[in-house]
């Protein structure tokens, strides 16, 4: 962890003197302190997220610096194999036109892609899979993204969430018996939300008791929209079972994972439904009566469910990045086509500001797409744990990326772009429903912000604490005090990013330094008026949400650039264009975002907003006639 380093020097002087003066007081406690400093966060786990770091104004690079560059020469070679047969596969063997009209994927497709093995990227090769890593997974579904989104939810609705849990949580014998079959032809999936319980996925109510005999939990409930829920033979289910609460000794209900098989009788489907888009792959309401289920099939220990129901969404997230990567690049490249040949007013369209804008932006987004879903793939290749809010970020960027450049794509070729034959419309339908599935963007927004918060709330408790018994936390109420006194007075600089970056982006880097140390201050400020009750701010979360998206953005594209310049790579002065661009537009984003949620005017405004809200819910609609009130 890196921080500011003029601060810093201010703070070791600071520091020092106190010390020295400790060092000969008599008194005993502050000797004791002063030998023992306690780190700044002495109760917490060491957390290596960079977002999560953000919240509390400081600078965790180890996860965004360098770039991740983490295939073997070996992975990558595989990967090289698999790449052109895949990138064929789609371009001359799977229709998704065909697959749309038909409401399904066409058989001739299904069987091809079971026989490459797309079915099972991540399982280990000794149970039947690929054994991919997350990066390679990455490249693959980006390819699938790039061509057919409706297939691209068939194959992520299988290993992405459907089996992802027996690949996280399963016991050995788990994995032995299931991998080889859904590596093979069986299909899976993820069985978690019903028709009353959404985005507030605890408050399930499918039910699973444990039989007499203690051999078998009995399940009864139903969900809906499964994607492959009427294909599937094997499930993740997710219900409430009856545990006894350590605390009080009484039986509650806790959310149980397990692993359910259409065979185990008592398992049904309804109808496909009809969607929108994305309408080629599987989606159903499952039943279960009285479905007999093994106890050795409990997936992650008894009431842990919601935990593995979490993780396994946190762990696929960024899938969805990479495969909206590739769907920006097939919607940038039909504009450009277009564009590049289509004359008005006496020259190309490309030759017009307007246009060129569009065009710029669109690639900025896609930029920060690519470099998202690669970073968190990467990290997540090397061990990290600690993705979960990167990955929620790229899951939500993404997909208002992918509809803003695909709506973009639509613009730019005007009458051409509404018509079905240019395959832009059938894909604005495919990409509107990952705005709400895998966790709607706004419930993830309120997750990463209140997530955050909760980390830098957990921080200044410390504070508070270690003020009640100050002799004993001196190293941390200096370091803490320190901090703020140089603050006060002006003379604090932000945390440095410039060391980390190639100096030709040395500019770009300071102007962010700037936007991680007002946010970390926005935090602070919030915590101490709202405390807990921030929960209730929406309005305030949503903009720290977005301030922590553009952050995060800018972050992710001035590592990558910075690789491509050091290395020399024919694009890096493009990708520096990119950085630069975003990032500045990303910070004065951030300046505006903070401001909203600590200026008068701003949250005078919310109120109104929600006094609108509040209007046309009771009015159960618009609540003025016409104006010419007929
Ligand atoms: S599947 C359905 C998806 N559904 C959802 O995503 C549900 C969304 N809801 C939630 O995420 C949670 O209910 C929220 C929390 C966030 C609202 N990671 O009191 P709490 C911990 C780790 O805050 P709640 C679908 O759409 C938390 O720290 N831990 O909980 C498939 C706390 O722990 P502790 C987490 O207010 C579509 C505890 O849980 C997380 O009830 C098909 C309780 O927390 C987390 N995220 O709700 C897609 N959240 O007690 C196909 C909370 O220890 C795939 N906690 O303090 C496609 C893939 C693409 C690939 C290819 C395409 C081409």
């Amino acid at each position: 962890m890196f921080r500011v380093s003029r601060n810093l020097v201010l703070q070791v002087k600071q520091e020092n003197s106190i010390i020295r003066c400790l060092k000969t007081s008599s008194n005993p406690a502050a000797k004791a302190a002063i030998q023992e400093k306690p780190k700044l966060k002495p109760t917490q786990e060491e957390n290596y997220s960079f977002v999560m770091n953000l919240f509390r104004g400081q600078i965790e690079g180890s996860q965004v610096f360098p770039y991740p560059n983490v295939l073997t020469a070996e992975q990558r070679e595989t990967l090289q194999m698999l790449v052109d047969p895949t990138e064929k596969f789609f371009t001359e063997i799977n229709n998704p036109v065909k697959n749309e009209e038909l409401e399904t994927v066409e058989e001739n497709t299904l069987t091809g892609l079971w026989d490459l093995g797309a079915f099972a990227l991540q399982v280990p090769q000794d149970l039947g899979g690929l054994g991919l890593s997350n990066t390679q997974y990455a490249r693959l579904v980006e390819i699938v993204g790039a061509n057919d989104l409706g297939v691209g939810i068939t194959l992520g609705a299988h290993q992405s969430i459907g089996f992802k849990g027996i690949l996280l949580y399963g016991t050995p014998e788990q994995k032995k018996k299931y991998l080889p079959k859904v590596s093979s032809g069986t299909w899976a999936a993820f069985c978690l939300t019903e028709p009353s319980s959404g985005s507030d996925a605890g408050s399930i109510k499918s039910k699973a008791e444990l039989s007499p005999d203690g051999k078998h939990y009995i399940l009864n409930g139903s969900k809906i929209w499964i994607s492959n829920g009427g294909l599937a033979e094997v499930m993740t289910v997710f219900a409430q079972t009856p545990v006894p609460d350590p605390k009080t000794g009484k039986t509650i209900d806790k959310v149980t994972a397990f692993i359910v098989e259409r065979s185990f009788g008592g398992v049904t489907n309804g109808p496909p439904e009809k969607k929108m888009g994305i309408k080629c792959s599987n989606t159903a309401e499952v039943y279960y009566d009285n479905v007999k289920i093994p106890i050795e099939n409990v997936l992650g220990g008894v009431g842990n469910g919601f935990k593995v129901a979490m993780n396994i969404l946190n762990n696929g997230r960024f899938g969805m990045a990479a495969a909206l990567s590739g769907t920006m690049k097939t919607c940038v490249k039909k504009a450009i086509e277009f564009a590049n040949q289509r004359k008005q007013f006496g020259q190309i369209i490309t030759n017009f500001g307007g246009i060129q804008e569009k065009i710029a932006r669109m690639a900025m987004l896609h930029y920060v797409t690519e470099s998202m879903a690669y970073m968190i793939s990467g990290n997540m290749d090397s061990g990290s744990q600690h993705y979960h809010l990167e990955a929620a970020i790229s899951k939500c960027f993404a997909s208002e990326a992918a509809w803003y450049v695909c709506d973009e794509a639509i613009q730019i070729m005007g009458g051409m772009g509404f018509m079905k034959e240019t395959g832009l419309e059938k894909i604005l339908r495919d990409l509107r429903i990952f705005r709400i599935f895998e966790g709607t963007n706004d419930i993830l927004r309120l997750f990463v912000a209140l997530t955050g918060i909760q980390y830098a709330g957990a921080h200044l408790k410390e504070l508070q604490n270690a003020f009640k018994n100050p002799t004993a936390h001196l190293g941390l109420i200096f370091e803490e005090a320190s901090k703020r006194v140089v603050r006060s007075v002006g003379l604090s600089s932000p945390p440095s990013i410039e060391p980390y970056v190639h100096k030709e982006l040395t500019q770009a880097a300071s102007q962010l330094a700037v936007s991680v140390d007002s946010f970390g201050q926005a935090i602070e400020m919030i915590l101490i008026k709202y405390g807990k009750s921030i929960v209730n701010e929406q309005f305030i979360l949503n903009r720290i949400a977005n301030s922590v998206f553009d952050i995060y953005g800018s972050v992710v594209v001035l590592s990558r650039a910075t690789t491509a310049l050091k290395e020399g790579v024919d694009t890096a002065q493009h990708q520096k264009l990119l950085a630069e661009a975003w990032t500045l537009e990303a910070t004065q984003r951030v300046a505006i975002n903070l401001k909203s949620i600590t200026d008068g005017k701003s949250l005078d405004n919310y109120t109104k907003l929600r006094s609108i809200a509040k209007n046309i819910c009771t009015a159960e609609g618009i609540v003025q006639l016409n104006p010419i009130k007929i």
